[in-house]
C-alpha cells in the first residue's frame, strides 16, 4: 500500500517507541491516509494517536535503536456510516491496515458538536418554543451536545443521535447555567445534521437571578493577602530530556493521547545502583458522570468524558502561577482534529515540585535531638474542560516511594429550572428556582502495575479482631488476613474501610531482606457504588462501576473498561465481558482497575462556581524496600532540625 505522492518529513524529535506522536507523524498518517484511501471532507478523524509497540518491544529498547512508528486512527464517513481502524506506518508513509468496524459508533467529534448546535440554533420550531418562552435572541442560547447513549427514540434505533439541552444568557458574557431552559431538547442526526425529534415538555419560567462570578458581581476582591512566593533559585530538582522525566530516585516517561490524555509509563524506582520498575503504564482509561434526575432533561445525563468525547483536545494550555506555582517546565502535545488538521497545546502537561509539610520526624527525649525531614514531591498534571465541568489530574511522587493520584473536580454544576414552588427531589436548591442535579462522577483508572518484573499476584488484606477466647484472651487481639485474588472473579472487589481493605500487589519470586515478597498496595481513598439499578441502561454500559477492584491478566487490547465503542453502545462491552472467562490472574503480568466514584450532591457553596472537590488513590510500597527508603533524605539547613554530628 506505498503510496508515491506522499512527503514523509524526517523524524526527528523522536527518542523512544512511548513518546506521543509529533505533528509531523501525524501530518503523515493524515496525508497518507487521505492519499492511499481517498479520504476527503466526508472522512472525520475520530482518533489519531500512537499505535503503542508491544510491551516487550519498550523494555527492551535501548537509546539509539530504530523506532517504529505507527499511528492508530478511527476514521468515520459520515455519509455512509462507515466506521474504520486503521494503522499507518508513518516512518514509511504506508497504510498497514484498514478495516471497518460494523455496529459502533466512534466518539462524537468536537466539529459535530458545533454543527449539531448550530443546526438547533436555526431550527423553526426551537427558535418558536424559544419565542413561547419569551426569549428572543437564539444567539444568547447555550446548547449542549450530549451523546444519547442506548436511549434513541423509538424509530431511531442505529443513527448517530445527539440530544441537546439548552440554558440562555442574559447578555453573551453570562453565566448561562443561571438560567436553564427547562422541558426543550432537541436530537439531531450527526450524520444529516437534521432535527429530528423536538421535544417540548412546557414552560417552566427562568430562574430570576443571575450567578456570575466576575469582581465585579461579588462586591469586589478581599484585599488582605500578602505575597507568598515560590523560589527556587537553583532551579527544580527534576530534568526533563523529551518525554523523560527523572526526580529524586524516581523514573518515569510521561505521554498523552487524544482519548486519555495525559498517561504515564516506564515508572521505575532507583535503588542500589539500578531502576527496579512498579509500573509499565497509568492512566485514568475512563470516567463516567450518571445524573440522578428521571425527568425529560435528566434521565439521558449519562456521560462517558472519556469514551464518548476524549480529553486530549479539552485538554487546557495551563498558565504559570495561576494553574501552577513554581518552577515550571511544561510539555505540548500535538493532536489531530476531527479535519484533519494539526492542533498544538501549547502547555498542556505541567512538571513541578511542592513542599509537602513533614516527611518524618522524632525528638529523643533521653537525648535531647530532634531528628526532622521535610518531604517534597514532584507532580505532573494537566487540566481538561468538558463543558461545564473542570477535571485537574495530578500524579504526584514522593520521596517515600509512594505515588498518589488526585483529580479535582471544579467548574460549574448542571443546573435545572425549578417553578417558583417546586422543591427539587434529585437535586439541591443552589439559587431561587435552580437546582443542582444530584449526580456520581465514576473514574477507572487501568494500573499495569510491574513490581520488579511482570510476574505479580494481588493478594486483599485486611484486618480483623479475633473472637474471645485463649488466642484473645484480653479482648483486643486482631489479626491480618491475607487472600490471594487468583481470577478475574475473584478479584472483582469493592471497599471495606471498616476492615481496613487494601490490595497488595507483589512478585512472588522477588524477596527483600525480612524474606517478604516485595510490593506495593493500593489504598483507595473515599469511594461509593452506583445508585442507578443494576440493570438500567446505564449499570449495563458502564458496568465497570458496579466494582471498585478488578484485575485482568495483560492483554494489549484491552484498553477501555466499558469498551472501545462506548458512545451509544448498549453495554457488556470492557471489562465485563473480558473478565466472563474468570481467567487467572496470579503469578503474571497483572493489570488492576481501579474505580472510584464522588457523589455529588450539590451544596449551595458549589454555585455559581465549585470550589474543587478532591478525590484519588495512592500506591504505597510495602515490603518493596528493606526500610524507610526515606532515610536518606538531607535534613533541612536550620540547625535545630537534627542532632549535628559535626
Ligand atoms: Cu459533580
Amino acid at each position: 500500500m506505498k503510496t508515491k505522492d506522499v512527503t514523509v518529513e524526517t523524524v526527528r524529535e523522536v527518542a523512544h517507541p512511548l513518546d506521543p506522536l509529533t505533528a509531523t507523524e501525524l501530518r503523515t498518517a493524515i496525508e497518507t491516509l487521505r492519499s492511499a484511501r481517498g479520504l476527503d471532507e466526508r472522512h472525520r478523524f475520530a482518533i489519531v494517536r500512537l499505535a503503542e509497540p508491544e510491551k516487550q518491544a519498550v523494555t527492551s529498547f535501548r537509546p539509539g535503536d530504530p523506532i517504529e512508528r505507527t499511528a492508530f486512527a478511527i476514521v468515520f464517513d459520515r455519509e455512509t456510516g462507515t466506521t474504520h481502524e486503521t494503522l499507518v506506518d508513518v516512518v514509511a508513509g504506508e497504510v498497514r491496515s484498514w478495516k471497518d468496524v460494523p455496529g459502533v459508533q466512534p466518539s462524537v467529534t468536537l466539529d459535530e458538536f458545533g454543527e449539531a448546535i448550530a443546526a438547533v440554533r436555526a431550527h423553526a420550531g426551537f427558535r418558536e418554543a424559544l419565542t413561547k418562552r419569551g426569549i428572543e435572541d437564539p444567539e444568547l442560547v447555550h446548547i449542549e451536545a450530549w451523546s444519547i447513549g442506548d436511549m434513541a427514540p423509538a424509530g431511531l434505533e442505529g443513527r448517530r443521535l445527539v440530544w441537546t439541552p439548552c440554558w440562555v444568557k442574559s447578555d453573551p458574557a453570562d453565566n448561562h447555567y443561571a438560567h436553564p431552559i427547562r422541558g426543550l431538547h432537541a436530537v439531531v442526526d450527526l450524520q444529516t445534521m437534521e432535527i429530528v425529534q423536538l421535544e417540548d415538555h412546557g414552560v417552566t419560567p427562568l430562574p430570576p437571578q443571575a450567578g456570575n462570578y466576575a469582581e465585579a458581581d461579588v462586591g469586589g476582591y478581599r484585599d488582605d493577602l500578602r505575597p507568598l512566593e515560590v523560589l527556587q533559585p537553583e532551579g527544580p530538582s527534576f530534568d526533563v530530556d523529551g518525554w523523560e522525566v527523572r526526580w529524586q530516585r524516581w523514573r518515569l516517561r510521561v505521554g498523552f493521547n487524544q482519548r486519555e490524555g495525559l498517561t504515564l509509563h516506564d515508572v521505575g524506582y532507583e535503588d542500589g545502583g539500578r531502576v527496579r520498575s512498579i509500573a509499565n503504564s497509568l492512566s485514568i482509561a475512563e470516567l463516567v458522570i450518571p445524573y440522578g434526575d428521571p425527568g425529560p432533561g435528566g434521565y439521558r445525563k449519562n456521560a462517558f468524558d472519556i469514551g464518548e468525547y476524549g480529553l486530549g483536545l479539552l485538554t487546557n494550555s495551563l498558565e504559570l502561577g495561576c494553574d501552577c506555582l513554581g518552577e515550571i517546565r511544561y510539555l505540548d502535545v500535538d493532536l489531530a482534529t476531527p479535519g484533519g488538521e494539526i492542533t498544538t497545546i501549547k502547555n498542556a502537561i505541567c512538571l513541578h515540585e511542592e513542599d509537602d509539610g513533614l516527611l518524618w520526624k522524632h525528638y529523643d527525649w533521653t537525648t535531647d535531638t530532634t531528628e526532622v525531614r521535610r518531604s517534597r514531591r514532584f507532580v505532573v498534571s494537566s487540566i481538561v474542560t468538558v463543558d461545564n465541568y473542570e477535571y485537574a489530574f495530578y500524579w504526584r511522587f514522593y520521596q517515600d516511594g509512594a505515588i498518589e493520584f488526585e483529580t479535582r473536580l471544579t467548574g460549574i454544576i448542571l443546573t435545572a429550572a425549578l417553578e417558583p414552588k417546586e422543591a427539587p427531589r434529585h437535586g439541591t436548591l443552589i439559587a431561587p428556582q435552580l437546582s443542582g442535579i444530584y449526580h456520581q462522577h465514576f473514574f477507572c483508572a487501568r494500573l499495569d502495575l510491574d513490581v520488579d518484573g511482570v510476574e505479580n499476584t494481588v493478594v486483599e488484606v485486611e484486618s480483623e479482631s479475633l473472637p474471645w477466647g485463649p488466642e484473645n484472651p484480653h479482648g483486643s487481639a486482631f489479626v491480618t488476613r491475607e487472600t490471594p485474588l487468583t481470577s478475574e472473579h475473584e478479584a472483582q472487589r469493592v471497599v471495606d474501610p471498616l476492615r481496613a481493605r487494601s490490595w497488595k500487589v507483589v512478585n512472588p519470586g522477588v524477596r527483600n531482606e525480612l524474606g517478604q515478597p516485595v510490593g506495593y498496595r493500593l489504598v483507595a481513598g473515599a469511594n461509593v457504588l452506583p445508585f442507578a439499578q443494576p440493570d438500567s441502561s446505564i449499570s449495563r454500559r458502564a458496568a465497570f462501576m458496579t466494582k471498585h477492584l478488578w484485575v485482568t491478566p495483560h492483554e494489549p487490547g484491552e484498553r477501555y473498561p466499558a469498551g472501545d465503542y462506548p458512545n451509544q453502545h448498549a453495554g457488556g462491552a470492557g471489562l465485563p465481558e473480558w473478565t466472563a472467562a474468570d481467567r487467572p490472574v496470579e503469578n503474571r503480568d497483572v493489570v488492576l482497575w481501579y474505580v472510584f466514584g464522588n457523589n455529588h450532591v450539590p451544596r449551595p457553596e458549589d454555585w455559581p462556581v465549585m470550589p474543587a472537590a478532591r478525590i484519588g488513590f495512592r500506591l504505597e510500597p510495602v515490603g518493596f524496600f528493606d526500610r524507610n527508603p526515606s532515610l536518606d533524605v538531607a535534613p533541612p539547613a536550620s540547625h535545630a532540625c537534627h542532632a549535628d554530628s559535626s
